[in-house]
């Protein structure tokens, strides 16, 4: 556990499923009812424990939360019947899915006021067109974050993990994400293909260089790879921004590099599911993590960018000057949105089962 584990005070707690709370506290008299409770289902450390301190002091709202390790994890949830989830946060092509599938409520943006503060860039994105459901909540890339005392340059390819010539060298030494887009994605960048691909032929190509890789792979991972980094268990790993930078926070051999042949761009959202028990109590949250200040200390914590142009001026100069998290227009080019692949999704579940289940 880490020092941003450490430090959350309330509220989070696994397997809350099991036990109900509902109970709600009227607002007015004939308006509408904060819950005394809201529960957030989250990516881990991604938000400053302390904005869940706050929303409870300003609005006697307790914030459990409950985290998961990828999109599909998430969409399994929902899939199998969870239903006490007030707000979850699914990426950009996880939102289209859940869409279509019926799975999250429409937002009542009349209780959302601070949708205004949205940047344009992202208010009309075309996974969830207007933000009908859901309010963009950080964006980022995937790449990948090493220890600088191991390379003499950046490992700024996906050569480091995949040409056998280069990851056999650090057989062992390296984590992967445990995700079956953000995994095959990378693979597929590697061998030049969009990481949207749809063609069987690419996609047997790529498993059949993760299934090669493997034997280097010291752990397939989404939420401790900075730990393994700081802990010199492992020399680099692929993973998320973000999560690099907050651990270089305290160890400054850590950075992170956005791979020449293109990688992933993505935002996540803050979505209500249908199910959820206290939805006005959901939005009057979103609408918190809306303001301003608020907005400006979930990115000077998760050293995510921010899509809340409001938020900027209170962002950390240090956050916002940071190339690899505000990328320059000609790295932006190279990066690619993970989108939905419709009738090719189980084919790459099926290849990520395979993988996973390859030896050794
Ligand atoms: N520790 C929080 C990480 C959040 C990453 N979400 C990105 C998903 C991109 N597919």
């Amino acid at each position: 556990m880490n020092k941003h584990m450490k430090a959350i005070a309330i509220g989070l707690v696994t397997g809350w499923l099991a036990v109900s709370s509902v109970a709600c506290a009227p607002a007015g008299p004939a308006g509408p009812t904060l819950a005394k409770e809201l529960h957030v289902y989250n990516w881990s450390e991604y938000i400053d424990p302390q904005i869940y301190a706050d929303f409870e002091k300003e609005f006697s709202v307790h914030v459990v939360e409950d985290t998961f390790a990828s999109n599909e994890e998430l969409l399994a949830k929902l899939q199998a019947g969870a239903t006490g989830y007030d707000v979850i946060v699914p990426s950009d092509y996880m939102v289209k899915i859940m869409i279509e599938q019926g799975l999250l409520a429409k937002l009542n943006h009349e209780n959302v006021p601070n949708i205004k503060n949205i940047d344009p860039k992202f208010a009309d994105p075309p996974y969830d067109p207007g933000l009908v459901h859901c309010v963009p909540y950080q964006w980022g890339t995937t790449g990948i974050g090493y220890n600088t005392e191991a390379f003499e340059e950046p490992p700024d390819s996906w050569a480091y993990l995949f040409d056998p010539e280069v990851a056999s060298l650090y057989a062992g030494k390296f984590t992967m994400l445990n995700d079956s887009r953000e995994g095959i994605g990378a693979a597929l960048k590697y061998l030049g293909y969009s990481l949207n691909s749809t063609d069987e032929a690419q996609l047997m190509e790529a498993r059949d260089l993760l299934i090669r890789q493997k034997p280097w792979v010291y752990a397939y991972d989404s939420e401790q790879y900075e730990d393994l980094l700081s802990a010199d268990e492992i020399v680099m790993g692929h993973g998320w921004s973000g999560d690099f930078f907050m651990a270089a926070v305290e160890d400054e051999r850590i950075w992170y590099a956005i791979p020449r042949e293109g990688a992933t761009i993505w935002a996540d959202n803050l979505c209500i599911p249908k199910t959820a028990p206290n939805k006005y109590t959901a939005e009057v949250f979103i609408n918190y993590l809306l303001r301003p200040e608020v907005g400006a200390k979930i990115s000077n914590f998760t050293w995510y960018a921010s899509p809340n142009a409001a938020a900027t001026e209170f962002i950390d100069p240090e956050i916002l000057e940071d190339p690899a998290i505000y990328p320059p227009a000609e790295v932006m080019e190279r990066l690619e949105w993970i989108e939905d692949v419709g009738e090719a999704t189980p084919l790459y579940e099926r290849i990520w089962t395979e993988i996973k289940a390859a030896g050794p």
